[in-house]
């Protein structure tokens, strides 16, 4: 009864779903309160009415931004009958990308459902998507380092975020549980394209290295956020790296 898919393997969802979504009256306006209702059914229109909770929720929200900078993870209400439902404010006008996350029950994998999203309001000048010179910087409070033990696509790596508290400059050894794990990480390509949620390599652990794998499907510039609870606070901490294409080999 292992369905358990080789995290380097392209993902096999057993039932495949599609999504209905629907959001408060138009127009949908920046900084106010827009209720989403997330509808998910199987490919014949009947709602799926049975999901696995996936480190403790049944469906994650992560909602971004047309160029990256802004990042949301939430967690929708289930309400029965294949409903899901979240009220949640935008900063400011433009496109977002929301990206559900359910694993319907006997599936034995995560499904991913996408939805564009249009806010009314000022539209910040957008910001270019730049890879990081450094792999290192400090978040409220927190110096994390990026490494890879290689970096290309289409094969499997280890992505390793090293933690110190940046006022005393110690090691953090005491990274507390986030969502059933010592952390979260998603990656998401340059054009949107690509969604990556990356699982922590060991469930358990305290810190100060945390090392996910995940495999990059194409090349090509990812934005990358690790997200970790310090000192009763989650901490997003966010990396742009250009992944190389795979070299051939022989
Ligand atoms: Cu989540």
């Amino acid at each position: 009864m292992d369905k358990k898919t080789n995290m380097g393997s392209m993902q096999m969802n057993v039932i495949p779903i599609k999504s209905e979504w629907k959001t408060g009256s138009q127009p949908l306006k920046a900084n106010e309160n827009i209720p989403i209702s997330i509808f998910i059914k199987d490919k014949s229109n009947k709602p799926i009415t049975k999901f696995d909770t996936v480190h403790e929720k049944l469906m994650h929200l992560i909602i971004v931004n047309k160029d990256l900078s802004y990042f949301s993870h939430i967690h929708p209400e289930y309400n029965g009958n294949g409903e899901f439902d979240i009220t949640t404010a935008f900063p400011a006008g433009g496109d977002y990308q929301l990206i559900a996350e359910v694993t319907p029950h006997g599936a034995g994998d995560n499904s991913v459902e996408k939805h564009w999203l249009h806010i009314d309001g000022p539209v910040p000048t957008a910001k270019s998507i730049v890879q990081d010179s450094t792999l290192t910087k400090v978040v409220d409070g927190v110096k994390a380092t990026l490494s890879f033990d290689q970096l290309m696509s289409g094969m499997s790596l280890n992505m390793t975020f090293t933690l110190s508290d940046a006022a005393t400059n110690k090691p953090i050894k005491n990274l507390q549980p986030y969502l059933g794990a010592m952390g979260h990480c998603v990656a998401i390509s340059k054009d949107l394209k690509q969604y990556l949620h990356i699982h922590p390599m060991t469930a358990k652990g305290t810190g100060p290295k945390v090392t996910f794998m995940t495999f990059f499907p194409k090349k090509g510039v990812y934005k990358i956020w690790g997200q970790f609870q310090y000192e009763n606070r989650v901490i997003v901490v966010p990396f742009v790296v250009d992944v190389p294409e795979m070299k051939n080999v022989g």
